[in-house]
């Protein structure tokens, strides 16, 4: 007989990032939904409204479970949380990294009278991608934005106090950096102590007093200030339909914005559609001067839905970005949601001028793609055929494409999720003021420009495909 194994005495398996931002994202979503019933809620809606679109499109269930995509449907696809520091900023990179998330797209938000910049910590690699594809919109206030020098100080003064990662967390990101991956156990505790950095205080840091005046600086300033941690304050699970939730918030008691975000309904799904529900209030305890507490409320949580199409070359987004610009011109939804008929019936309208067919977006360039030889090409190329030009090989059925999933923001809809939840559905447009510099010197590295990764999948996918003809048709002389 084998003398009994102690478990502890073999050695752990190590464990793949993507096996970790998995584990992450499951105790995301239940700890949101145990905080946030109404969050929990809008994910059953989501789901019911899911199989229903499902049941009425056989044709959509078979690409899905083709990809692999049907058990994982409704699972959360992004959450956000709002930084006080560049210091902390240049933690959490650190620890999603832990989690195979890298920083990808600057997102400048100032245009929308919100005073921070941001970035998308994402799973870069196809494979990473599908195999979860979870992100964490991450905002980094920007104190510089507040005029008042006495009250800029007292935040910074504040902030400087506090420390949103516990030790342990950033003792398992060194062990990860120095041997470049966790071990089971090690895994296991990171995610349970990353957790913590993103729960909900119901105590603020500092007296009600203070919390008031950062409030009326700007909203935003408070929900990041007055509190010991970067709650998260959304997930958004992926709808196959965003237009049914939408209308099917209300009769489950959840109230949505007054708009979708993006572009409009279209029969070949543009960039990222997004709506959410409006943060509720909630009870929060502030310190008194006398030691003890007073009761106030703060909002700050909500849920959002999200919907993803094609992503779109530089041409692409131009054309996208003038044609929004120009409907937001001209029809601006109000504060509480007044001339939303009339802003969704201008943007369908006008997005008319937009390509809809995926022949059309691909010879036009608006968009980017993903090309595969056809097993009629495989079967039928010989030595003797001249690969001709890409557009060619389509044209006679060797190639075929696919469209390129967009897994990155939009300024202009960020800004409207931000508004809508800091009280208002009013649309506004300021001068921008970027800074991509500055967010780059406190993350402590360079952020990915998103359009030079689609690119490059498009690229890689058309050399792959070449080589796989070039391989049936068999060896050259
Ligand atoms: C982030 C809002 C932006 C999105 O999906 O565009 C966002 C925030 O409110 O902190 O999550
Ligand atoms: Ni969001």
């Amino acid at each position: 007989m084998n003398a009994p194994v102690n478990p502890r005495s073999i050695p752990s398996q190590k464990v793949h990032s993507d096996e970790i931002r998995s584990l992450f994202s499951i105790a995301m979503s239940n700890m949101y939904r145990a905080e946030v019933p109404q969050y929990g809620a809008l994910v059953d809606l989501v789901t019911e409204i899911n199989a229903a679109t499902l049941a009425k499109d056989p044709e959509l269930e078979q690409i899905l479970r083709r990809n692999g995509e049907l058990d994982r449907l409704s699972v959360e696809r992004h959450g956000a949380v709002r930084l006080g520091t560049p210091e902390e900023l240049f933690n959490i990179r650190r620890v999603f990294a832990v989690l195979g998330m890298h920083p990808v797209g600057y997102y400048d938000l100032s245009v929308a009278g919100v005073p921070v910049h941001s970035t998308a910590f994402r799973p870069v690699e196809n494979e990473a991608l599908r195999r979860n594809p979870f992100r964490v919109f991450t905002s980094l206030l920007r104190l510089e934005l507040i005029e008042d020098e006495a009250l800029r100080k007292e935040a910074a003064r504040i902030l400087s106090e506090r420390q949103i990662f516990s030790p342990r967390t950033l003792e398992l990101v060194e062990v990860f950096e120095a041997e470049g991956d966790l071990d089971q156990d090690q895994a296991e505790e990171f995610v349970r102590e990353v957790l913590e950095t993103f729960r909900w205080h119901s105590d603020a840091t500092v007296t009600l007093a203070t919390h008031l005046k950062l409030h009326y600086a700007h909203r935003l300033i408070a929900d990041v200030v007055s509190f010991r941690g970067p709650h998260i304050n959304h997930l958004t699970p992926r709808t196959l339909d965003i237009d049914a939730v939408q209308v099917g918030m209300p009769t489950w008691g959840i109230t949505p914005k007054a708009v979708i975000e993006g572009p409009p309904r279209r029969n070949c799904p543009i960039l990222l559609r997004q709506t959410s529900f409006k943060a509720l209030e909630e009870r929060i305890e502030f310190k008194a001067e006398d030691g003890g507490s007073v009761e106030g409320t703060h909002t700050a949580r909500f849920g959002e839905i999200e919907q993803r199409g094609v992503a779109l070359t530089p041409r692409g987004r131009a054309l996208y970005d003038e044609l929004l610009a120009s409907v937001r011109r001209d029809v601006q939804v109000g504060a509480t949601g007044s001339r939303a008929g009339d802003y969704e019936s201008e943007l369908a309208e006008r997005f008319k001028a937009f390509p809809d067919s995926w022949s059309d977006l691909r010879d036009q360039r608006l968009a980017y793609f993903r090309y595969s030889p056809t097993p009629e090409g495989l079967a039928t190329i010989t030595r003797e055929t001249i690969l001709p030009a890409l557009d060619e090989l389509v044209a006679r059925g060797y190639l075929r494409f696919d469209p390129i999933i967009y897994e990155d923001f939009l300024p202009v809809s960020a800004a409207g999720i931000f508004q809508s939840n800091l009280g208002t559905d009013e649309q506004q447009n300021y001068a921008e003021s970027s800074n991509r510099q500055a967010f780059e010197e406190g993350l402590g590295a360079k952020i990915a420009n998103e359009l030079d990764l689609y690119a490059k999948v498009q690229q890689d996918s058309i050399a792959d495909a070449l080589a796989q003809l070039r391989e049936a048709a068999g060896p050259t002389q």
